[in-house]
């Protein structure tokens, strides 16, 4: 479990650079810059499904990560990243942004958050003010979006076509929100707060992008407003210099460059909650393919997962030699009971060893030996269930905006 070297770049601060760098994506190179790259380290990847071609980019404080729009930054985490450790480097970490008008060029000193609405005393915030509420906090969480590997739907969705790279976790550290609003003071009544970043639509009448959650949510002393991920400040494009991290909650609710936050007397009703994030309202989340719901509820909670890392599609290993399978499983916060392992697809299973358990947040190590007893195909299925007894389905869910997709992950291997 090494982490080859990427020392990251930092910001130098100046649009100018900003532009240079976030320019240099393959895509956007002349040929022979490109001819030259191709030799030093490849420039695409194909994601396993089709239409899976993707350019390789390396944008400010990133290494090259799988572009999947430029504008606004949509970058993938390569999936080989999830074997290098359990925590996902901040310059490997995926990037999602839903409109192009993103700060880049942020002075810490100057930024500010406020605390409005229904409290007692409105709040603005320097970093400086928030770190001195008292003991900071951390928390090791997996942060995934909602989107993950909707590029393996069937039939296709809309929406970005990602493999499963989409997801990432990182040591957050911060203060809790309940701290904030408890120093400004919640008025009766409060029944959710919103949270407004500091990017824009860079058109008129788009919405902007605000979430929000329920005020029993927002208090439960989890939600953290965070300025450090792995012990560093955030990545400008992770959020820089403060998000809201919402353990085990899909990453839509985890506003980056977090700047307005206000107690609301109802529901809040903006697009982004009203009309986008939402699932099937019943139990699987699912609908029959093709087919909308009849009823929806915001996206909550993180379904379980589990993935082999070790080993990929096509991978050959030698028959009646042992390897060590290894990955990670996860799920929205009960932590991980059980992860097995199949190599005859699925007819039966062996219990794979569980590693440390960072938090029941975390991403947690699995371990297990595979033999294959002689030459040819193996199908190698990897399912978890956490401490709830919520498993995977071996059959993959569908839903019309391609969301919380967790079907059992099968690597195909080959013994000779
Ligand atoms: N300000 C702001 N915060 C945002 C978003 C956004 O578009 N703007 N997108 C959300 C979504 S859908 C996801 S998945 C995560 C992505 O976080 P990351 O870019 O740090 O990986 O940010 C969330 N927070
Ligand atoms: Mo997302």
């Amino acid at each position: 479990m090494k982490h080859p070297a990427h020392p990251p770049q930092p910001l130098q601060g100046s649009r100018r650079h900003w532009l240079q760098a976030a320019g240099a994506g393959a895509a956007l190179l002349s040929p022979a810059v490109r001819a030259l790259a191709a030799n030093a380290a490849p420039t695409q990847v194909t994601l396993p499904f089709a239409n899976g071609v993707r350019e390789l980019a390396a944008f400010p404080q990133k290494r090259p990560l799988i572009l999947q729009t430029s504008r606004p930054p949509q970058l993938e985490t390569p999936f080989e990243v999830f074997n290098e450790g359990l925590i996902t480097p901040n310059d490997a970490f995926f990037v999602r942004y839903h409109w192009s008008g993103i700060p880049t060029d942020i002075k810490a000193e100057e930024f500010r958050v406020s605390i409005g609405g229904l409290v007692e005393r409105p709040l603005t915030l320097s970093l400086a003010e928030l770190k001195a509420l008292g003991e900071p906090v951390s928390l090791v969480a997996v942060h995934q979006c909602s989107g993950n590997s909707r590029g393996f739907f069937t039939p296709r969705v809309n929406g970005g076509q990602l493999g499963n790279g989409a997801m990432g976790n990182a040591k957050w550290t911060g203060v809790p929100l309940r701290r904030v609003l408890e120093k400004a003071g919640l008025k009766p009544g409060a029944v959710q707060v919103s949270f407004n970043g500091m990017d824009k639509p860079p058109i008129d009448g788009g919405p902007d992008f605000v979430k929000a959650l329920d005020i029993d949510h927002a208090m439960d002393g989890e939600v953290m407003l965070a300025w450090a991920m792995n012990d560093q400040d955030l990545p400008m494009l992770n959020g820089y210099p403060l998000r809201l991290v919402v353990p085990g909650y899909y990453g839509t609710y985890w506003i980056k460059h977090v700047n307005e936050i206000q107690v609301l007397d109802k529901v809040f009703d903006g697009f982004w909650m009203a009309s986008a994030y939402r699932i099937p309202a019943n139990a699987c989340a699912c609908t029959p393919a093709g087919k909308g719901p009849a009823k929806t509820a915001p996206i909550g909670r993180f379904n379980t997962r589990s993935f082999i890392t070790s080993h990929q599609d096509g991978a050959r290993l030698q028959a009646g030699k042992e390897v060590v399978l290894r990955g990670i499983a996860f799920d929205g916060g009960q932590g991980i009971a059980e992860v097995s392992i199949s190599s005859d697809g699925g007819r039966t299973w062996q219990a794979a060893t569980l590693g440390e358990e960072l938090s029941r947040y975390s991403f947690r190590e699995w371990k297990a030996s595979f033999k294959p007893p002689r030459k040819g195909e193996y199908e190698l299925k990897v399912r978890a269930v956490n401490r709830a007894g919520q498993g995977q389905p071996m059959e993959a869910l569908w839903n019309p905006a391609g969301y919380m997709r967790n079907v059992v992950e099968t690597v195909r291997i080959n013994a000779v």
